[in-house]
């Protein structure tokens, strides 16, 4: 009888609510894989309908300048996991071998949640490394999520492009047949298998120098792997394997608070959705990813609501990085974009140091809190750590967190205020102040490097480049040299966070 009564009072006074007064809501955050500002229905799309995500975006809060912290996936996901700059640990895109990038010892949002009683799970793409540098995928594969702050992990562990191509499951590869083990080499080819550049008449797409290694599922990759035949994936039905797991994660702690980080690989490449969305857009796999994404977004919330703990669920839906088009394989997404903007009216797109490498779409959503609206205020999921730390009462200790601030109240809605300064991670930093944008130019060839690559605009320049948003969204008119004073204002800012041990 008291709980009814509870329920009865919470939905009465839905609304008029502040979060310090509920039950700790369940979190799930919700990141898709490379998906730009301009890729949903809700932030303009018109090529590709995403009803689901549209439903969060009615009943939650929209935000118009929100931002992952890089351009890139694992610098994004680590600032994402510990509230500290990716610079921090010179974060870059990791091979598919590479060692763990966060350290048990360092404090991180699952860990700090699980001391406030949550049950944790990452769900999807990991691509923050594995084990200590000589990780054994044979045997018991650690350190991992498990020894970050994570109750449970289903992962792929790099990216869909990256060798190995198997899920592992807490410490183990799922379905390993000890008999074949896995080798793996980012040198030099193991064993038999075919590879893109020997056997290129058997692929489904062509693809470029980089992920011509071998073949798996009529795809070639970046990396050798040979083994682990059992084991591999079959990439259009992972996403499915993925949901399932987030199913029972979700039916084993519905009584209690969990947090759930729930990482697509949709949209990144290789693009394969399965069957049933094959042709759903008229952009081929890349919009056709974008269907099965919205899709099981919609799966998740109907089993949160068949489970009746949708009301209490903090939502956070978002992506790693911007959207890009040609990412190495010939899946046409290039030749079938029609009029579709994948970054909206953003200049850039992952990798860049231009808007749309880190202006994402981002939406929170908690019925029982939260009142639909639109935010221009600018947000950073950098802050995430620090607002979820508020919100269950967490005080950051010293060496936790040194980047993250708490915006909780603008993250629910409840405030207009955002970032006054804030940097963008690139193959160079970007900073915003307002509605200025200055980006730091590099002399390095290493960096300009990407500039190399067909069709990203990295942004990155041998002088010093400023864009006035409020009057220039696509970052057309570099204002640098009129404003020489700004510009060394928004250099001294720049120097502050890079040189500083926290910035918060
Ligand atoms: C790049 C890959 C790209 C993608 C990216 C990681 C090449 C030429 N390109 O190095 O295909 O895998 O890494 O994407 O190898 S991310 O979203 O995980 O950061
Ligand atoms: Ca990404």
């Amino acid at each position: 009888m008291k709980k009814i009564n509870l329920s009865l009072l919470t939905l009465l006074t839905a609304g008029s609510l502040t979060f310090a007064q509920t039950e700790k809501p369940n979190i799930v955050v919700i990141y898709v894989d490379d998906l730009g500002y301009g890729d949903l229905s809700c932030y303009g799309a018109t090529q590709v309908q995403t009803p689901n995500i549209d439903k969060l975006a009615e009943g939650g809060v929209v935000f118009t300048d929100g931002h992952c912290s890089a351009a890139t996936c694992t610098p994004s996901r680590f600032s994402l996991l510990t509230g500290s700059f990716a610079f921090r640990k010179n974060a870059a895109i990791l091979p598919g071998d590479a060692p763990m990038l966060i350290t048990p010892d360092m404090p991180t949002l699952p860990g700090m949640l699980k001391q406030h009683g949550y049950t944790t799970s990452v769900i999807g793409k990991w691509h923050l490394g594995l084990g200590d540098g000589n990780v054994d995928w044979n045997g018991k594969i650690t350190p991992g999520p498990l020894e970050i702050g994570f109750d449970y992990s289903y992962l792929i562990p790099a990216t869909g492009d990256r060798v190995p191509c198997v899920l592992v499951e807490n410490h183990h590869v799922v379905g390993l047949d000890p008999e074949d083990p896995i080798e793996v080499s980012y040198k030099k080819k193991v064993g038999t298998d075919p590879t893109g550049y020997e056997d290129y008449d058997i692929l489904r797409y062509g693809a470029d120098h980089e992920h011509a290694k071998t073949i798996v599922n009529g795809v070639s990759r970046i990396g050798y792997m040979s083994g682990g035949n059992a084991a591999r994936w079959r990439d259009e039905t992972v996403p499915h394997q993925m949901l399932q797991k987030a199913r029972v994660f979700m039916d084993e702690n519905k009584d209690h608070p969990f947090f759930m980080y729930f990482a697509f690989h949709d949209i990144h490449v290789p693009r394969l959705p399965d069957h049933r969305f094959e042709g759903a857009t008229k952009m081929g796999p890349r919009g056709d990813a974008i269907v099965q994404m919205d899709w099981i977004t919609g799966q998740l919330m109907k089993h949160l609501e068949k489970l009746n703990i949708a009301e209490n669920t903090l939502i956070i839906f978002s992506s790693d990085n911007g959207p890009v088009l040609d990412d190495g394989y010939a899946d046409h997404a290039v030749e079938r974009i029609g009029k579709h903007k994948p970054g909206g009216p953003y200049r850039g797109g992952k990798y860049s140091a231009y808007e749309a490498g880190t202006r994402v779409p981002t939406i929170t959503y908690w019925p029982a809190v939260i009142k639909p609206g639109k935010s221009d205020a600018l947000v950073n999921h950098i802050d995430l750590y620090g607002s979820i730390a508020a919100l269950v009462g967490h005080d950051l200790k010293d060496n936790e967190a040194p980047d993250s601030q708490d915006y909780l109240k603008t993250f629910l809605g409840q405030s207009s205020e955002g970032r006054e300064i804030m940097l963008e991670e690139s193959f160079t930093y970007s900073l915003r102040m307002g509605n200025y944008k200055y980006i730091h130019p590099s002399q390095s060839k290493a960096k300009r490097w990407i500039n190399s690559i067909k069709g990203i605009e990295s942004g990155i320049v041998e002088f010093p480049e400023l864009y006035d948003l409020s009057k220039d969204k696509g970052e057309k008119r570099n204002i640098a040299t009129e404003n020489k004073k700004l510009v060394k204002q928004m250099q001294a800012e720049l120097n502050h966070i890079l040189e500083g041990e926290k910035s918060r």
